[in-house]
C-alpha cells in the first residue's frame, strides 16, 4: 500500500527508459512527416475533458446494479476519487455535477464551504451543472412520470423550472460556468403526446431557465432519440436541438452525446453542421454498440471517435469564432472499477484529439479539391494509425502524472484502502439512464 504519488514515482521509474526510447523513435518518424512532436505534446498537455460525478460510482442497467467496493457515498468522496483520476492522467481537472445527487448539505461536512475547500485541495473545479427531472425525488410534491419541463400541467413544469434554477444557484456557489439540461420527457404510445405543443412548452420552460443564467454562463441542451420514452422523445435530434436553442436565447447551445443517436447515424457530420451553425456547446463522450450504452470511450468505435475529433480539431485550427465546446465523459461503468474506466476513457479521448492534429490538412484539402477519395481516406488513416501513446505519456509525466495510470493506480492499493473506509450503504445509489 502506498499513496498515489509514491506509486506514480515508483511505476514511472520502471517505465521511464522504455518511454524515452519509444518517444525518440516516434520523434524521428514524425520528423519525416515534418511534424514537430513537441507541438503535439503541448496540445496533449492543454487538452481537457471533465469527469461526471456520477461516473465514479458503479452504474447500472434497468435490470440490476452490482456495486463495487469502496464506492463514494458523498460528494466529498466523489471529489477525492476524481482527484485520483486527475493526479494520474492530468487531463481531467474539472467535474460535472448532477443535482440532487450532488446537492450540498446546509452545514457541516458536505456544505458549500467544505466542497470548495476539498476541490481546491484536489486541484479540481466544477464545470457544468446537470439538472435531474427524469426521476422523482423523495418528498417531491408533483411527479415527473408524464414529463417535466414539457408536462401538460403548468404546476409540474413550474416545479421542474424551479429545480433548474436551484441547480444554477448551487453551481454559482461552487464556481460552475454552464448548465446542461437533458429531460426524459416523451411518449411511449402514438397519440400520447401532442408533438408541436410539447416542444412549445419545452422552449417556454427553457426560456425561463435561460433568463436566470448567471453572468458568463452557457446553457446546453442535450437531445436523445429514445429512452426512457420509447415511442417519441421531445428533444429527439440535433436539428430540433439547434432550432430550440435559437428560440431559447443566445447563450443556449446544443450538446452532443455520442450515444444519443440512432444506429449508423453519421455523428461526425452532425458535429460539423453544428459547428458551422456556431451552435455546438458541449460534448458527452462514451461509446456504444446498440443504443445509449454509455460504454467506455473508444472501446467500440475508435475510428468514429477519431473522425469526430477530426471535425473538432479542424474547427479549432480554423479559429471558428466562439468555438469552445465543453468536453465531458458521460459513461456508466457497470463491470469495471469506475476510476480505471475513467482514466482509460480520458486517455482515449485525448488520443483521438492528438491524432486529429496529425491529419495533413493541406493535403486533405488538395485531395478533396481533386475529388481524390482514396487519397483523402489515406490521409485520415495515416493519422489514425499513428500510435501517439508516447506523446500522451510524455505529456502526463511532465505534468506529474503516470506513464501507465492504470498500473500505478493498481499498485497504489487505493481501491482496497477506500473499501475499508467506506462501508457500502444499505441502498445502492443511482445508476445512469
Ligand atoms: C442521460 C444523458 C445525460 C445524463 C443522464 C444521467 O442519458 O446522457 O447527459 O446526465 O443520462
Ligand atoms: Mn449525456
Ligand atoms: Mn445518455
Amino acid at each position: 500500500m502506498s499513496t498515489i504519488a509514491d506509486a506514480v514515482e515508483r511505476d514511472n521509474a520502471a517505465r521511464r527508459a522504455t518511454l524515452d526510447e519509444d518517444y525518440a523513435h516516434l520523434e524521428r518518424q514524425l520528423e519525416r512527416r515534418h511534424v514537430d512532436i513537441e507541438a503535439l505534446v503541448a496540445r496533449a498537455t492543454a487538452f481537457r475533458v471533465a469527469i461526471p460525478s456520477w461516473g465514479v460510482g458503479t452504474g447500472g442497467t434497468r435490470f440490476a446494479r452490482f456495486p463495487g467496493p469502496g464506492e463514494p457515498r458523498t460528494l466529498l468522496e466523489k471529489i477525492d476519487d476524481c482527484g485520483v483520476v486527475q493526479s494520474l492522467v492530468r487531463v481531467t481537472p474539472a467535474m460535472s455535477l448532477h443535482i440532487p445527487w450532488d446537492k450540498p448539505r446546509e452545514s457541516g461536512p458536505g456544505d458549500v464551504a467544505s466542497i470548495r475547500a476539498r476541490l481546491l485541495e484536489r486541484g479540481l473545479a466544477i464545470e457544468s451543472m446537470n439538472s435531474n427531472t427524469f426521476q422523482d425525488q423523495p418528498g417531491q410534491p408533483l411527479s415527473y412520470k408524464f414529463g417535466s419541463l414539457t408536462h401538460t400541467n403548468f404546476a409540474v413544469r413550474r416545479q421542474a423550472i424551479e429545480h433548474n434554477l436551484e441547480c444554477l444557484a448551487i453551481g454559482r456557489d461552487l464556481g460552475a460556468s454552464s448548465h446542461t439540461v437533458w429531460i426524459g420527457d416523451g411518449g411511449n404510445f402514438p397519440g400520447q403526446i401532442h408533438f408541436r405543443h410539447a416542444i412549445d412548452r419545452y422552449v417556454e420552460s427553457l426560456q425561463a431557465i435561460h433568463a436566470a443564467l448567471p453572468d458568463g454562463w452557457r446553457l446546453f441542451i442535450e437531445h436523445k432519440c429514445y429512452e426512457p420514452a420509447f415511442y417519441s422523445t421531445v428533444l429527439n435530434d440535433w436539428g430540433i436541438s439547434y432550432l430550440c436553442a435559437r428560440e431559447v436565447g443566445d447563450r443556449c447551445l446544443s450538446l452532443v452525446d455520442l450515444g444519443h443517436h440512432a444506429p449508423n447515424v453519421n455523428i461526425e457530420q452532425i458535429v460539423a453542421q453544428l459547428i458551422r451553425l456556431r451552435a455546438l456547446g458541449g460534448f458527452h463522450f462514451n461509446d456504444s454498440k446498440f443504443g445509449d450504452d454509455d460504454l467506455d470511450s473508444g472501446s467500440i468505435k475508435p475510428f468514429q471517435l477519431f473522425l469526430v475529433f477530426n471535425e473538432l480539431v479542424d474547427a479549432e485550427l480554423e479559429g471558428i469564432p466562439g468555438f469552445a465546446p465543453a468536453y465531458m465523459l458521460d459513461q456508466s461503468h457497470n463491470v469495471t472499477d469506475p476510476l480505471e474506466s475513467l482514466m482509460v476513457s480520458a486517455m482515449e479521448v485525448a488520443r483521438a484529439y492528438v491524432q486529429a492534429h496529425l491529419v495533413d490538412r493541406a493535403a486533405l484539402a488538395e485531395a478533396q479539391a481533386n475529388n481524390d477519395a482514396v487519397r483523402a481516406l489515406q490521409i485520415l488513416k495515416a493519422a489514425f494509425r499513428t500510435d501517439v501513446s508516447p506523446i500522451l505519456a510524455a505529456a502526463r509525466v511532465r505534468e506529474g502524472g503516470a506513464i501507465d495510470p492504470v498500473a500505478a493506480y493498481r499498485a497504489s492499493g487505493y481501491r482496497a484502502r477506500v473499501a475499508s473506509q467506506r462501508p457500502a450503504p444499505a441502498t445502492g445509489g443511482s445508476g445512469i439512464v
